[in-house]
């Protein structure tokens, strides 16, 4: 007998044994069935996205119709919601169903950020309504501190996009401004202007860098009560497109003026390669530190370069010779390749050029790949800005052009890993010790290693190349990756990026919806803590709403599926919060011109080779006049000079990546629910008025607004100054329109 498969002789008790057995092993299969899904508390760390289930047959067609009439339907459901629940307020929290005021009364965060994408969706009655509540509950009055940036771009470009919009593509969500009762049609120019002559305050500063708040009923700027009085140099160095098509709007210079002296002191700094340190200091234009990125507070200043050359008809080559420097010192210190799949990595120095280099990218840095083909072509077809440049096309170009590819694969890769197929806040990578770095400055006969497709199988090598970290697996529905696949369909014309950007509005829809569990409905969309559950359950949703999302990401994913001669990119350019502004060509006018110089190359030594020369890079990370340290607490007068020096050394850190400074929110951890502090909280503020801060002697700036005429005076002298702003009226979209 065979006897190693023992034989039992059949019995009644045999088979209860064997009824027992089935049972055991069908419970076995159901707990292993609701582990693998993620259903028990160790559920399945394996999980992965499952590309086909994003397989359509429409990739291959021309026609992207219905994928745009998707977006817009997403953009619709989460309006309604928002206009059900919270309208009005500055925050929306979708899962409670409430919204919270920012300020008393409200700065219409999510309506004036989301206006111009109602409007280019031709959203008519959902524009009346934002209108009217512009018209009848918007103002600028609130006694209390807002955040610089974030007021500018989302506010004054949201705003201003809107005037731009409903002046020019007057088909679109038409409006009847005669009618009794109705705003009229200068309501937007009008509350952009009063705006901007509040936020005119920041700029107050004995080196005319911002400061980082600004009390807009008082126009008083004031200095950052964290990172040692320092501003974010992101922060600081955007607000130029803005500013600066006010300007050409109202014919008032001083908009103008004031942005880009910004830029002016930034640049006197003559740092290394053009790259600069996060920080910077408003009382005397200097850096703070010499952490390098171009993720959270370094991004957008890159970004307003090259953009502020094209917004003016690239006739400001300072700007461009600006970025190309800046791209060439990326290059440079910051690219690297992942060790398996060679992805393209933009890495950061947290210690200064020529330190040690981080292999991480912010989800920020994603909207690189798409500027930098944006200045390659400056907004054209490859094809037809190859024919226009003919021979002065050259090797420069393709090589810019493929590193623009290469990251934006590095992006995609970073939605395809998870297993929602969404993005997480930040990404490390798996390099090589040493990393590979880029080499084309040392060998013109170099090339830089190119990363093959991602491919779909689960255990495909490039997938072991990213590295995502339990506190950054949050997606807070961020707009860059899909702001850059905009604009690589658009320049390069390759179909795989409307295809990529489908799979990742699928994803988006699918795992940040919110469903009213009665009516089975969906009636929003929200932030999420991980991306790296699938399904995503609800006590790992965030309780929020970003206003980008509907201001920047859903609408570019509606350019991204529409024609190409919407919004052209060569007739608008796009400020960071993804608000349209038109191109306008400054040739010949004698208001609008740049009105500085770029400093002498070479004359200055940076700060990186004093410090490596010393020896040490960590003692002078609070020094801005010699012997004298910044802290927190100290304030300035007009001359620079601090007047209050309650220090509190708890601040005086070079950056703590769990506190929420601004706009950027850089870990999971310990994180409020919103993103965009344009605020200081309660707890803050009671803190500065304790130390006396808020008295008036404490208060850095005078009233910035008085002896500036009011708005309205603004608009009626304009019709005055007319003849003088004639020269500057050729708003290059010549879609019409009154003019500016
Ligand atoms: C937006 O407010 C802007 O795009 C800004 O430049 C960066 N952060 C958010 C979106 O992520």
């Amino acid at each position: 007998m065979y006897k190693d498969k023992p034989h039992f002789p059949a019995s009644r008790r045999r088979g209860l044994l064997q009824r027992k057995r089935v049972q055991l092993l069908l419970g076995l299969v159901g707990i292993f069935i609701l582990w693998w899904t993620g259903f028990l508390p160790f559920g399945s760390k394996v999980q992965y996205y499952n590309p086909a289930e994003h397989q359509h047959i429409f990739f291959g067609h021309n026609d992207w119709s219905a994928q745009r009439e998707a977006v817009k339907e997403v953009f619709l459901t989460t309006w309604e919601g928002y206009e059900k629940y919270a309208w009005g307020l500055d925050e929306y929290h979708p899962l409670s169903r409430k919204g919270k005021n920012m300020v008393e009364g409200g700065m219409g965060w999510i309506i004036v950020d989301a206006l111009d994408t109602a409007i280019m969706m031709n959203l008519t009655s959902q524009v009346a309504t934002a209108r009217a509540w512009i018209s009848t509950s918007l103002s600028y009055n609130a006694d209390h501190d807002v955040n610089t940036f974030e007021t500018t771009i989302r506010m004054l470009g949201g705003l201003l996009s809107a005037y731009y919009l409903s002046t020019s593509f007057p088909e679109l969500a038409p409006q009847r401004d005669d009618d009794f009762n109705q705003p009229g049609e200068d309501l937007y120019i009008e509350k952009a202007t009063d705006l901007a002559d509040r936020l005119l305050g920041a700029y107050d500063s004995p080196s005319g860098i911002p400061y980082s708040s600004i009390n807009l009923n008082t126009s008083q700027g004031l200095i950052n009560h964290l990172d040692g009085g320092a501003s974010s140099t992101a922060e600081a160095a955007t607000l130029q497109l803005e500013m600066k098509y006010l300007s050409k709007v109202t014919g008032e210079p001083v908009y103008w003026d004031r942005a880009e002296l910004v830029i002016k002191a930034i640049d006197a700094q003559q740092r290394e390669d053009g790259l600069l340190p996060i920080f910077i200091y408003p009382a005397t234009g200097e850096f703070r530190g010499e952490n390098i990125r171009l993720g959270s507070r370094g991004d957008s200043y890159y970004e307003y370069l090259i953009k502020q050359y094209l917004q003016t008809g690239g006739v400001e080559t300072l700007y461009r010779d600006m970025w190309d420097e800046a791209l060439e010192g990326v290059k440079k210190h910051l690219i690297t390749y992942s060790s398996k799949a060679s992805l393209t990595v933009l890495a950061e120095r947290p210690s200064g050029l020529g330190h040690v280099l981080t292999p991480k990218m912010d989800h920020l840095v994603c909207f690189m790949p798409g500027t930098i083909a944006l200045a390659v072509t400056g907004g054209e077809t490859v094809e037809k800005a190859k024919r226009r440049l003919g021979t002065y096309w050259t090797k420069k170009h393709d090589e810019n052009l493929a590193l623009a590819e290469e990251l934006m694969k590095t992006c995609w890769g970073m939605y395809k890993v998870t297993p929602t197929g969404l993005a997480p806040e930040i990404a490390y990578f798996q390099v090589d010790n040493p990393p590979r770095q880029w080499e084309g400055h040392l060998d013109p006969n170099w090339t830089p290693p190119v990363s093959a497709n991602l491919s779909d199988d689960v255990n495909a090598d490039w997938r072991d190349d990213y590295n995502i970290h339990d506190m950054d697996g949050h997606n807070l529905q961020r707009p860059e990756t899909v702001e850059s696949l905009f604009y690589m369909w658009r320049i390069t014309k390759d179909p795989k990026y409307r295809e990529w950007g489908w799979e990742m509005f699928e994803a988006f829809r699918e795992h940040t919806k919110v469903v009213d569990e009665v009516q089975g409905k969906v009636y929003a969309y929200s932030s999420l803590d991980t991306v790296m559950n699938n399904p995503v359950r609800e006590h790992k949703r965030r309780d929020n709403m970003e206003s980008f999302w509907m201001a920047e990401t859903l609408k570019y994913f509606y350019l991204l599926f529409s024609g190409d001669d919407f919004f052209p990119l060569d007739r608008v350019v796009f400020n960071t919060e993804a608000h349209p502004l038109p191109v306008f060509d400054i040739r010949g006018s004698k208001v609008f011109k740049t009105g500085w110089e770029r400093s002498k190359r070479g004359t200055a030594t940076s700060k990186l080779s004093e410090h490596d020369a010393a020896g040490d890079n960590s003692k002078d990370d609070f020094v801005q006049f010699a012997g004298r340290r910044i802290g927190e607490g100290v304030r300035f007068d007009k001359d620079g000079k601090p007047i209050n020096t309650n220090s509190n050394s708890d601040h005086d850190h070079e950056h703590d990546d769990t506190i929420e400074h601004g706009h950027i929110e850089e870990s999971g951890q310990g994180k409020p629910p919103t993103e965009h502090s344009v605020l200081e909280s309660a707890e803050q503020h009671a803190e500065r008025r304790k130390k006396g801060e808020d008295s008036d002697e404490a208060a850095p700036l005078q009233n910035s607004r008085a002896g500036r005429p009011k708005p309205q005076d603004r608009l009626a002298k304009e019709d005055a100054d007319d003849a003088a702003a004639d020269d500057d009226d050729q708003d290059i979209t010549g879609r019409g329109g009154k003019s500016h």
